[in-house]
């Protein structure tokens, strides 16, 4: 599938990560057989990721606190071994899934994807991952099935901000099944070819490209497949600004401020705001997904 490598990199500078990018860049391209097959308005302009740093130290992970370098400060009291995932609901096999165990059967590969928070701050992350529609066969989809419920590790003597009750933790995110099937959602477990650090939520978060970065939960130990649509954290916090799609769309602005643009990160304070894309740029791969549904009205 093209759009697996929908973006190369052009600039090859002396930093680690773009030398290590500028390498598996020539493999991708070599096996996917593509050079540039972008979509939307910037879809000219190469993905450049943003740096370790910048994904690393900018954050958002309530568990640790509010503020963006609190899980960088925090996140290292998480223990990520052994984890596991409790895979239940409608599917065949039920179960404590060990993380281990399903490493060993999944399918690890590079995507740089934008990601778009709706906070209207943005980056560009090499993700190292398999496809969230490969874990749910191990489980076995049962034909009932119609959403996909995630949850977050509850830990408070590990995550300092569960103490705090603003949010009713554990953190949770829904999808409906066929965007939990596409082959564009994720389950990441590295960055830049590394383990994904504790911030980012090891040691595996969803990564859902063409939706708000909320939706994107981090470090998850449940999965439960669901007839009924699930309440997301967001939603259940304040209705009237999140609903259950949440799919990047700068036509539909936030109660509170626009969406139409957004700032990359790293680019300093004074760095242009640039469009925001529709799907956040994969209109071409996830539109046909919602074919019908008013979008200023399901947000
Ligand atoms: N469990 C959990 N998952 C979460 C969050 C959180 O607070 N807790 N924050 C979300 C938000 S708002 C964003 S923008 C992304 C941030 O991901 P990043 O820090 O890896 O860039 O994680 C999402 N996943
Ligand atoms: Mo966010």
């Amino acid at each position: 599938m093209a759009y697996r490598w929908t973006n190369t990199l052009t600039r090859a500078d002396a930093t680690p990560e773009a030398l290590f990018l500028n390498r598996r860049q020539l493999m991708a391209g070599a096996a996917a057989g593509i050079a540039l097959a972008g979509t939307g308005a910037r879809s000219e302009e190469a993905l450049e990721p943003n740096s370790w740093e910048d994904i690393t130290q900018y954050n958002n992970f309530y568990e640790f606190g509010t503020g963006k370098s609190d899980p960088a400060s925090y996140a290292s009291a998480l223990t990520t071994e052994p984890w596991s995932i409790e895979i239940d609901g409608l599917v065949e096999r039920p179960g404590t899934y060990d993380f281990k165990d399903i490493m060993a059967e999944m399918n690890v590969e590079e995507r740089i994807y934008r990601f778009r928070c709706v906070e209207a701050w943005s980056m560009v992350i090499p993700w190292n991952g398999f496809e969230l529609a490969d874990l749910l066969a191990m489980a076995g989809v049962q034909a009932q099935a119609k959403y996909v419920r995630f949850e977050t590790l509850y830990r408070p003597e590990e995550m300092r901000g569960q103490s705090s009750r603003f949010i009713d933790w554990p953190y949770v995110e829904g999808l409906r099944l066929d965007e939990a099937l596409h082959p564009l959602t994720i389950m990441a477990t590295g960055i830049y070819g590394r383990t994904i650090p504790n911030q980012n939520g090891a040691p595996i978060r969803l990564v859902v490209p063409w939706k708000y970065g909320f939706k994107s939960i981090k470090s998850i130990v449940k999965i439960t497949l669901t007839e009924e649509e699930p309440v997301n954290t967001w939603q259940q916090l304040q209705p009237s600004e999140y609903g259950f799609y949440a799919n990047v769309n700068p036509e539909v602005d936030h109660p509170r401020w626009s969406q139409a643009t957004e700032r990359k990160i790293g680019g300093g304070l004074f760095s242009p705001r640039i469009p925001t894309l529709m799907f956040n740029g994969y209109e071409e791969e996830v539109a046909s997904l919602y074919e019908g549904m008013d979008l200023t009205r399901f947000y």
